[in-house]
Formats: structure tokens, C-alpha cells, sequence
């Protein structure tokens, strides 16, 4: 039988980067567009910054297969759109029995998570803190530090994302908003 090679990737906390993957792309706020509630603010942020990199992914893929499992870093920016914090596009996979584990290097976020049904979870993680994602959840993680959300993943290599699945929906059941008190406030999204 033959094995494939151990790989051996080094986490910079510091810049949000899985260093010596094989993998790497970026998101902009341009890229972003139609994701946020308030369309005034989020064109604020196009014209101040459409072409900066609002998150990014650094990967290593070892195979295709279901018992491979990809791993990498992904890195989000902090701030807000109007009252709604940053967040990833979000996603289920598209062989929807899948699960991701998601481990917080640093920053404060939150995995926003939602069933097929409608049910709505929201796991608040900070640094250490290793969240489970079992299959047939759509999740996406939100931004509600001051700081760069730096989180590490691994999934299985076939997992695939269905990104259709929000926009077919409105977008997610509740959108994660500032309290205006230094915390977060899920707000139900009448798009949905
Ligand atoms: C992939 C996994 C992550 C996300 C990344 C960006 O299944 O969940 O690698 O791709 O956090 O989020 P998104 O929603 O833009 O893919
Ligand atoms: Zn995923």
C-alpha cells in the first residue's frame, strides 16, 4: 500500500497565515457585495477600500478524497458594516454530511451556524477554543474583536461549499450586530 508523506505546516498567529501551504486566496470588500444589511454603509466601505483584503484563506489540500482532510488558517479583518460585523461569506458543504472542526488562534468571533430547518446557533469562541461543526450546517464565522479573527480549520477534502444556499435564502436567519453596549446583538434578518 502506498502512504502518503506526513506534512508538517507552520501557523503565524501573528499574520493569520498557514505558512508553507499550498494553497491561498483572498476576499475584498468588492467581492463582498449584496453579503451586509445596510447598503449606504457598505458602499462607504467600497469607496474608502473596495480592493483591501476583507479575509483571506492559506491552505494545504494533501488530496481529493474523503479521507484526506484539507487544513489551513483563515484571517478576517475587524470591523463593522453599519452595525454588522464582518463576517465570511458563509457556506454548506456541498456534500452536506461533511463536518470542519474551526480552532481560535486569536481574536474574539463568533460560528454562526444554521440547520437546514432553520435552527440558529451561535458559538462564541475565543483563543483556544475549538469548535465542532457537525454536518448539514451551514456556517460562517463573524468578526466581533477589535483584532484580526484568526482561525485555523480541517475538513474533509470532498467536502466542497454550496455558497447558493444563503443567497437562495435571503441570507441567514440572523445577522450578528453591535449592541451598542461593546457586544453583540443576533438580530433577526426579515430578508430571510
Ligand atoms: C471551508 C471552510 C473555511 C472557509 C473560510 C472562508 O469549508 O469552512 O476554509 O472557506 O473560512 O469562508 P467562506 O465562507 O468564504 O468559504
Ligand atoms: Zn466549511
Amino acid at each position: 500500500m502506498r502512504v502518503a508523506e506526513p506534512r508538517r505546516c507552520d501557523v503565524s498567529v501573528a499574520t493569520g497565515f498557514l505558512v508553507n501551504g499550498d494553497g491561498h486566496y483572498r476576499k475584498t470588500y468588492r467581492d463582498l457585495a449584496g453579503l451586509y444589511a445596510d447598503a449606504e454603509a457598505f458602499a462607504a466601505i467600497l469607496a474608502e477600500k473596495a480592493d483591501d483584503v476583507a479575509y483571506e484563506v492559506t491552505s494545504y489540500t494533501p488530496g481529493e478524497k474523503t479521507s484526506d482532510l484539507i487544513m489551513g488558517v483563515t484571517r478576517m479583518e475587524p470591523g463593522k458594516v453599519g452595525r454588522e460585523f464582518f463576517l465570511t461569506r458563509g457556506h454548506i458543504h456541498a456534500k452536506g454530511d461533511r463536518p470542519e472542526i474551526y480552532h481560535t488562534l486569536s481574536g474574539r468571533g463568533i460560528m454562526q451556524l444554521e440547520s437546514p430547518g432553520g435552527e440558529v446557533r451561535l458559538v462564541e469562541m475565543g483563543p483556544q477554543q475549538v469548535c465542532y461543526v457537525p454536518p448539514f450546517w451551514i456556517h460562517r464565522s463573524v468578526n466581533i474583536g477589535s483584532q484580526d479573527l484568526v482561525m485555523f480549520f480541517a475538513y474533509p477534502a470532498d467536502s466542497g461549499q454550496d455558497y447558493g444556499i444563503i443567497e437562495r435564502s435571503g441570507g441567514m436567519r440572523v445577522r450578528v450586530m453591535d449592541n451598542g453596549k461593546g457586544g453583540y446583538v443576533a438580530e433577526e434578518n426579515p430578508a430571510w
